[in-house]
């Protein structure tokens, strides 16, 4: 087999960048591990930016995200009670609530549509020849051994990806940290306790109050990382819930019987450079953000619109050089919304072992910003997410 692009993992990464490229006329392939049924049965993220938006809309892929997409133009910060409205107008540009698995879907079929190329369910993947011009891929796929051969690879194969490991030791810079705590969500079909999402910081722990539609709400509570989810019984997991919020929102929420619960771990995590030779990694092959910036999914998709933009250079424009800068460019925004999702979570979660000057110190923080206007604009354009990518 031959293509242009190949690209490993069918995640919103793999599969934007797919349609990207087919606008272009960029030939691609994807080849994803997983079938598509589990790929759908991830529940991840649910707030977009205007950014992601903006792509999907340029791969005619948000018909249903417009029809169905909940606009925000707010969200509110429940600070030990205390409840504060962030106008994300005062930041410039609203967002848009709209799972994760509806963005995937919408892709799936957009690809469908205009006979992209995915390959599920495909097994050992290797990837070979990114210190040559002539790299590939090996796979298996339904028993048969094979060899797609290609101009360049793209990893956009997740954290446990193996792109990212096919890279010589020594060439990549890693930079991490793990918080000593996770994020217990539970899916519902209740109607939202709030118009808009609520993040809560209390003495207990982080809670966060999100939604899907108006019918259907995802809620999220801090727990230590040695917890299971199987401990966590629905009537555990609303107690626990509503002793982090305010009395108004306690007597306001609705419970019901969980449709997905899980725990996910909460780090922080970029490799640099984020590409080598002929090898390039976006989205969680190369980052990860603890979820309390609602960055993770909006970074994956602006790295792959970068990416695309640069093949786009490179193809058409004549300037294959201009993929040299993907690395660099996209690190500018990485490591903005890295600052801002770190010190989301620093703000608003009980640190186990932090000192108790230091958790007045944070609440004085935020009290800081929510003082003046300037402040929380701040917050507002850091949340809304950063100006479009500049090749500049
Ligand atoms: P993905 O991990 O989504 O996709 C990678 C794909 O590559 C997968 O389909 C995988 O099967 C495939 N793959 C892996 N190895 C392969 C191999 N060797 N060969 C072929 N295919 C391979 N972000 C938010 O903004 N808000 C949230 O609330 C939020 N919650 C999250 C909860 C959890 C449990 C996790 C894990 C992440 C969460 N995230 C959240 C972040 C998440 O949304 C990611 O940022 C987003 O999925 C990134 O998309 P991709 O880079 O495409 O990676
Ligand atoms: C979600 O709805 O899953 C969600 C929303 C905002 C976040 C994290 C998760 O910051």
């Amino acid at each position: 087999m031959r293509t242009t692009i190949a690209i490993v993992g069918a995640g919103p990464a793999g599969l934007l960048l797919g349609q990207l490229l087919q606008r272009a006329g960029i030939d691609n392939v994807i080849v994803e591990r997983r079938s598509a049924d589990y790929v759908l049965s991830r529940i991840r993220a649910g707030v977009l930016e205007q950014g992601t938006v903006d792509l999907l809309d340029s791969v005619g892929a948000s018909q249903r995200l417009h029809a169905e997409g909940i606009v925000h133009h707010g969200f509110e910060l429940l600070l030990d009670g205390r409840r504060e409205h962030i106008d994300l107008d005062a930041g410039g540009v609203p967002v848009t609530i709209y799972g994760q698995t509806e963005v995937t879907r919408d892709l799936m079929d957009a690809r469908a549509a205009q006979g992209g190329q995915t390959l599920y369910e495909v097994d050992d993947v290797a990837i070979g020849g990114v210190d040559g011009d002539r790299p590939w891929l090996d796979f298996t796929v339904d028993g048969v051994v094979t060899r797609l051969d290609c101009d360049y690879v793209v990893g956009c194969d997740g954290f446990h990806g193996v792109s990212r490991r096919t890279i010589p030791e020594g060439v990549l810079r890693t930079y991490e940290r793990v918080y000593p705590f996770g994020w217990l969500g539970i899916l519902v079909d209740t109607p939202p306790v709030n118009d808009e999402l609520v993040y809560a910081r209390h003495a207990r722990g982080f809670a966060l109050c999100s939604m899907r539609s108006a019918s259907r709400s995802r809620y999220y509570v801090q727990v230590p990382t040695e917890e299971r989810v199987d401990d966590w019984s629905d009537a555990r997991f609303w107690n626990e819930l509503r002793a982090r919020l305010s009395p108004d929102l306690a007597e306001r929420l609705q419970t019901g019987p969980s449709l997905e619960k899980s725990i996910a771990p909460l780090r922080s995590f970029v490799v640099e450079p984020m590409q080598h030779g002929r090898l390039f990694l976006a989205g969680d092959a190369a980052h990860i953000v603890p979820p309390t910036g609602a960055k993770g999914l909006n970074l994956a998709m602006a790295d792959v619109g970068l990416l695309a933009s640069l093949f786009d250079k490179a193809y058409a424009g004549g300037e294959p050089q201009a993929l040299a800068r993907y690395s660099e460019l996209a690190l500018r925004r990485v490591w903005r919304a890295q600052r801002f999702s770190w010190w989301m979570t620093s703000m608003l979660h009980t640190l186990p072992g932090l000192d108790a000057f230091t958790t007045r110190v944070h609440g004085a923080e935020l009290d800081t910003l929510l003082a003046s206007r300037a402040g929380r604009a701040t917050i507002a354009e850091a949340y809304a997410g950063f100006p479009g990518q500049t090749l500049d």
